[in-house]
């Protein structure tokens, strides 16, 4: 059982005192850094009832001494209990010092101060600062901080904190101090320190009103060369988050640290951003085109949060999306703006759509902002994030980007240095537009994933054409029954010659708003009977339906105006035929693929060339994630025999095409960056992979030469993939073996060569996977490692995971029982497939159900784990 409480947003109540400066102390030893705190303390004006103050604090915190104005504090004046310190008696005003000793060195979970490959560093969201002294560690208590670090100057040269650097010095026994002062008011979670041996890439910046700002990334010497990307990322989001949002940077200096070490992507503390080093490093040597855009909206989005996050903060844990649905939100429509709009689209809603629909779909469902948790850090969910930034993108199509920006402009304007609610930000969207968006709210307090039906009628006598659309919501386990939600669908009519009809106020997609379960929408002047293109641009986050015909979604697949629905038409189309074919293959049928598709592709190849981007998305068959998603009950192996029917008969039948089409995107251009070319590149991969869905000798030579020519990640790392992947190809080995060779010394190429093996669908993957974990590239303690093995294993190798025997199963639950007592949060994250059990076929369910059982039995869990166990089973 866990010790832990259920915290609900119902029991919020203001802090009893609040905190208006801190000053903090490093003395940085491995195993003994003494932190020293001290604190200006005052009652809460606003407080409801007035307790005792409340100083969080972890259990492995050791209380050296406490002082209350600079005496000595009784120790009947305080008692510990396991999370915090309560101090009873205390004047309406009052300075505290505290002395505490923690050890970075045995810090495994990552969370407050630790080591990464020798550097301390820091992640406080959401409550890791309790792990580096007694505060009041949470997000409605904002200070100013001070922080002075003294450390070993060979081996840290470099001190760094949140704010500018106002003084520093050298002790006389080998020792040396810098000390910060961050200006702006935060809370907690944005503290962060860092001291290492570290090179700097450093440029400026200078503002719209002309300040100049110091931009400086740091990284461990030997990836200086790896960190233009990154900083280009960051001076273009820098100039974007101006001209889009009016908002610029504040301090006079702007710092990233890369560590090896690191639970998730990025943190964007106040001033020093930590990054792990897959979301910073890049170089075309080693990283792929999808690394390098990984990078771009990492940096964009934590540079993002200086304004959404920092500046204007949460009032509690509860109001995550308030900071990252905005955010995501904001690095959207930024990279959209760097480079195609519609793969942008493409790829957002592809996350939202697999990955969020089964979260909402599953038991750890929530709303956007959740009403109750027992571990905060298992709500840092595709929910919160992607539906989060669905929601916010909901308000910019209803408002329009104009009055948008004035709600946002008022959002900053009235709460700038306050922590607030999503409420408050809503409210400031409905004074600009005057608009009532109570009904708006349900999308942040209800769950699940909307259904919508849609039917129509065309009545050619009056030209009238009506569209009936009804809603609803499934159940889940927070609530029962849903309200109707308030969402603008874009839609568009298209006539048979593939023109879209001029709608009202003069353009071809007009908002519908849907308020009712179920509404009709007229429209008036059709002249002829028109086919409906519906929810543009995924213009709400549900599950629409309409009685489509295949000729239908044929003719918007090569006529829809709307980018996004000309993709979502053709992969209905492939939806269609992939469920016919799981129905077929589970009666043991012959499988045959149509002429009218096969048809369909000779025409998407054939112009392909005119649209290289958008083409490797159209050729992109569904995914065996988003498949399975929609599957009434999931079949992996089924799911899995059948993509790969339909890509084999692809392949082969129209092997020309794709031969032809690989060598017309063939280059003796040298490598570059720029949007079309990675477009070029990735058609050419796409065919590829067509060409080794087959048993040809010439097409295993292509690879072969493509690996061993490429001067880029991007097509050396696709060659990698097919050759090791292949059933044709017998010594799969020797391109491991030799890009191991080539790479080993790359941390984060080592990390794409553990993955590729760990997602190989050949059998025996599991056995391989054993093996990896005992290679000596692979460290059980970073969790990129643990990711690119044990998490690519369960998450991106189906067939194998899911294995008839369960020891995919049992493989998952012997690593979360490892990994529970080391890494608490890295546990509760790899949790989540065994999570969907009830959406296997019976057999699986019961094995998938005993392991979770088997961890849940075992005795002393982490709050992390045991929520997600305990909501699951
Ligand atoms: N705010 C951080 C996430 C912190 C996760 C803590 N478990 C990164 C981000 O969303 O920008
Ligand atoms: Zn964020």
């Amino acid at each position: 059982m866990s010790a832990k409480p259920v915290i609900y947003l119902k029991d919020y109540a203001p802090p009893s005192y609040l905190i208006e400066t801190i000053d903090l102390k490093f003395e940085l030893e491995e195993t003994q850094t003494h932190v020293f705190s001290t604190l200006r303390v005052k009652r809460n004006p606003d407080a409801v009832v007035s307790t005792e103050l409340e100083l969080h604090g972890h259990e492995s915190l050791q209380l050296r001494s406490i002082k209350l104005n600079g005496q000595p504090l009784e120790s009947s004046a305080y008692h510990r209990e396991t999370e915090s310190l309560l101090i009873s008696d205390l004047p309406d005003a009052f300075e505290l010092e505290i002395e505490t000793e923690i050890n970075p060195k045995e810090n495994t979970a990552l969370e407050g101060l630790y080591l990464s490959d020798g550097m301390y560093c820091t992640q406080c969201e959401a409550e890791g600062f309790r792990r580096i002294t007694f505060y009041p560690d949470r997000p409605d208590v904002m200070a100013t901080f001070t922080t002075t670090l003294v450390a070993d100057q060979k081996a840290y040269p470099i001190l760094l904190s949140n704010g500018n650097p106002v003084e520093k010095g050298v002790l006389d026994d080998g020792r040396h101090w810098v000390k910060w002062q961050d200006p702006f008011l935060k809370p907690a979670y944005l503290f962060a320190l860092v001291a290492g041996d570290l090179a700097c890439l450093e440029d400026h910046f200078t503002t719209q009103s002309g300040r100049k700002v110091t931009l400086q990334i740091f990284a461990e010497s030997k990836d200086l060369e790896k960190l233009d990307h990154a900083m280009t990322a960051l001076k273009n989001s820098m100039r974007w988050d101006e001209q889009v949002y009016g908002r610029e940077y504040d301090l006079d200096i702007y710092m990233i640290v890369a560590v090896d070490f690191f639970n998730m992507g990025a943190m964007e503390n106040k001033g020093l951003n930590i990054f792990n080093t897959s979301c910073v490093l890049a170089h075309p040597r080693t990283t792929t085109d999808m690394g390098f855009q990984r990078v771009e909206s990492v940096v964009a989005h934590e540079y993002f949060h200086n304004w959404s996050g920092n500046r204007v903060t949460c009032r509690d844990w509860f109001q995550l999306s308030l900071k990252e649905g905005f955010t995501v939100f904001r690095d959207q429509c930024f990279s959209a703006d760097m480079h195609s709009a519609v793969v942008q689209r493409v790829d957002e809603v592809g996350i939202l759509r697999t990955a969020q629909f089964a979260e909402d779909a599953g038991p750890m469902a929530h709303p956007v902002r959740p009403a109750s948790f027992i571990e905060i850090s298992n709500f840092y969910t595709l929910t919160v994030y992607e539906k989060g930034a669905a929601v916010v993108r909901m308000l910019h199509t209803l408002l329009g980007p104009e009055t948008f920006r004035k709600g946002s402009d008022l959002y900053f304007e009235r709460h700038d240095g306050q922590a607030v609610t999503t409420d408050d930000f809503v409210q400031a969207m409905a004074d600009v537009s005057g608009r009532d968006l109570t009904q708006f709210k349900r999308w942040y307090s209800q769950a699940g994933t909307p259904r919508l039906t849609v039917t129509d009628r065309y009545d050619a006598a009056a030209q009238r054409y009506e569209l009936t659309v009804k809603q609803s919501c499934p159940a889940t386990p927070e609530s029962k029954q849903k309200q109707p939600f308030h969402m603008p669908i874009s839609v568009g009519l298209l006539r048979a010659d593939g023109t879209s009809f001029v709608l009202a106020e003069g353009g071809t997609s007009m908002l519908l708003e849907l308020t009712d379960a179920e509404q009709t929408f007229i429209f008036e002047k059709i002249d002829e009977q028109p086919l409906p293109s519906l929810l543009r641009n995924f213009s709400a986050p549900v599950k629409l339906s309409y009685p489509y015909t295949d000729e239908q979604l044929a003719f918007l697949l090569s006529h829809d105006e709307d980018g996004f629905n000309r993709w979502d038409a053709g992969q209905q189309l492939a939806l269609r035929l992939i469920n016919q074919l799981i129905d077929d293959y589970q009666q043991q049928k012959d499988l045959a693929l149509p002429e009218h598709f096969l048809a369909t592709w000779r025409l998407l190849i054939k112009e392909a060339p005119q649209d290289p981007a958008m083409a490797a998305l159209l050729m992109t068959l569904p995914s065996e994630a988003y498949i399975s998603e929609l599957a009434e009950q999931i079949d992996p192996i089924a799911i899995h025999q059948v993509r790969q029917f339909i890509k084999r008969e692809l392949a082969s039948k129209l092997a020309n095409l794709w031969l032809e089409l690989y060598q017309q995107h063939d280059t003796d251009v040298a490598y570059s960056a720029e949007p079309k070319e990675m477009a070029r590149r990735s058609l050419r991969n796409l065919c590829l992979g067509y060409l080794m869905a087959v048993d040809n000798p010439a097409h295993l030579a292509l690879a072969e030469q493509q690996f061993e020519t490429a001067d880029n990640m991007t097509d050396q790392f696709a060659a990698l993939v097919n050759l090791a992947h292949s059933e044709f190809n017998d010594s799969a080995h020797t391109a491991l073996d030799s890009f191991l060779t080539q790479w080993q010394h790359e941390s984060l190429v080592m990390n794409q060569w553990l993955m590729v093996q760990a997602t190989d669908p050949k059998p025996g993957a599991l056995m391989r996977v054993m093996q990896l974990l005992d290679h000596p590239v692979y460290d059980p303690r970073n969790p990129n490692k643990i990711r690119s093995v044990i998490g690519a294993f369960c998450n991106q190798n189906a067939v194998n995971f899911h294995a008839e025997d369960g020891s995919g199963y049992r493989f998952l639950a012997d690593h979360i029982l490892k990994l529970d007592a080391q890494n608490p949060q890295i546990a509760a994250r790899l949790l989540t497939p065994l999570t969907r059990w009830k959406r296997y076929t019976p057999n699986r369910q019961a094995m998938m159900q005993a392991q979770l059982q088997r961890i849940m039995d075992s005795g002393k869990l982490s709050g992390d784990v045991y929520e997600v166990v305990s909501k699951s089973l």
